[in-house]
């Protein structure tokens, strides 16, 4: 997506956005889903009251280099808020944090920190990466519960995408499992986007497809309704995106 000058612009259309049904697919970016992130446990319903970033887990933009987890920008303050209670998933030292990219930038750099401490650096040199994107990251000694901070260095714009991820750091060389999917939402959102009309009847989930707010399908025999028009990519399966799907 061509973003030189659409800072204003993609403002506007962010608030548009919150205050319509469903977020255009031009917000659209990308988030840590597992472990989760402090988005990602919004957007499950795992954490409670979160605010617009329920429906855009994918959209914490901002300019690069800030160590907040909001990026330092004007939205999603909430993200920042180390009182609430935001799940820590227990790892060991080497953890695989997974992306899900709505929209797949060129990348220059990945970054993790905890504190001041940086973890790791990926540098992609300006490549652009698929829908889905995995980092294997050290701990480096630290232990017990810990916020990692990742930044996801856009190559041609000044911004960034964060996520903080919380975690209950273990001290073995047990290597972790791989964490499971983003959980599906536990409680609704507070407001879920209505469908304007009755979904179809669902088929099975592909990729390829395009897919309408309220559309059903199943996937791994569950069903799923979508909130966000979009053509679903290999990695878009519906329990890797609650962005793009709810679990009915
Ligand atoms: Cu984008």
């Amino acid at each position: 997506m061509r973003r030189r000058f659409t800072l204003p612009a993609l403002t506007v259309a962010a608030t548009a956005a919150a205050l319509t049904v469903g977020v255009s697919p031009a917000s659209a970016h990308g988030y840590i889903s597992s472990p989760p992130s402090r988005q990602a446990n919004c957007a499950s319903g795992a954490v409670a009251n979160c605010g617009d970033i329920v429906y855009e887990p994918q959209s914490v933009e901002a300019a690069k280099g800030s160590k907040q987890c909001n990026g330092g920008g004007s939205r999603f303050a909430v993200l920042n808020d180390n009182s609430r209670n935001w799940p820590a998933a227990s790892v060991g030292q080497n953890v695989t944090f997974n992306w899900v990219l709505t929209a797949r930038h060129s990348t220059s750099t990945w970054e993790y920190f905890i504190g001041n401490t940086q973890l790791a650096s990926f540098n992609d040199g300006g490549a652009q990466p698929g829908a889905t994107k995995s980092h294997a990251v050290n701990m480096r000694g630290f232990s017990g519960r810990q916020t990692v901070l990742a930044r996801w260095n856009v190559a041609d714009t000044a911004m960034a995408f964060y996520a903080c991820v919380d975690l209950n750091i273990g001290g073995g060389t047990t290597p972790p499992t791989t964490p499971p999917p983003t959980t599906p939402p536990t409680t609704p959102p507070t407001t879920t986007p209505p469908p304007t009309t009755q979904p179809p009847a669902g088929g099975t989930w592909r990729a390829g497809a395009a897919y309408q707010p309220g559309n059903v399908v199943t996937y791994n025999g569950r069903s799923y309704t979508c909130r966000q028009a979009h053509t679903a990519l290999a990695g878009w399966e519906p329990p890797n995106v609650p962005a793009l799907w709810a679990a009915s």
